[in-house]
């Protein structure tokens, strides 16, 4: 068993996917540890994409993610963390493919609807960020 932290992003909130999203992870059969709808802080969003902190897009991506509410999820299963990315599809939704949140719903490559951890390291953290003990 496997955890990884999955955050439906303000663009899937304002489209009304999240039943649509969850619906998915659900129909996977992976497991909703926890939940909550919830507005970032732009702080908080600075250190979740901390690694991102030099790049050109960094102040597009903090302001886009604080722009309204996401949905913060604790999901678990069998290789939960590669099964979320491939269910998620590739950053750009231009190149993802059909069958893939990002590759069904997504047409914008800041606004691409939904972020999942990237390795064990990740989720540790971003857990942590979003769901402290
Ligand atoms: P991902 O893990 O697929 O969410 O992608 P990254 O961690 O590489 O990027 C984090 C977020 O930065 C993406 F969801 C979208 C945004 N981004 C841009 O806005 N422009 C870029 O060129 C790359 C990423």
């Amino acid at each position: 068993m496997e955890r990884t932290f999955v955050m439906l992003k303000p663009d899937a909130v304002q489209r009304r996917l999240i039943g649509e999203l969850i619906g998915r992870i659900e129909a996977k059969n992976l497991n909703i540890v926890a939940m909550k709808m919830m507005r970032i802080e732009p702080q908080m969003a600075e250190t979740h994409y901390g690694e991102h902190r030099e790049k050109p897009f960094f102040k597009d991506l903090v302001d886009f993610v604080t722009s309204g509410p996401v949905v913060a999820m604790i999901i678990e299963g069998p290789n939960a963390i590669s099964v979320m990315r491939a269910m998620m599809g590739t950053t750009n939704p231009f190149n993802a493919t059909p069958g893939t949140i990002r590759g069904d719903f997504g047409l914008d490559l800041t606004q691409n609807l939904i972020h999942a951890s990237d390795s064990p390291e990740s989720a540790k953290r971003e857990i942590a960020l979003f769901f402290p003990e």
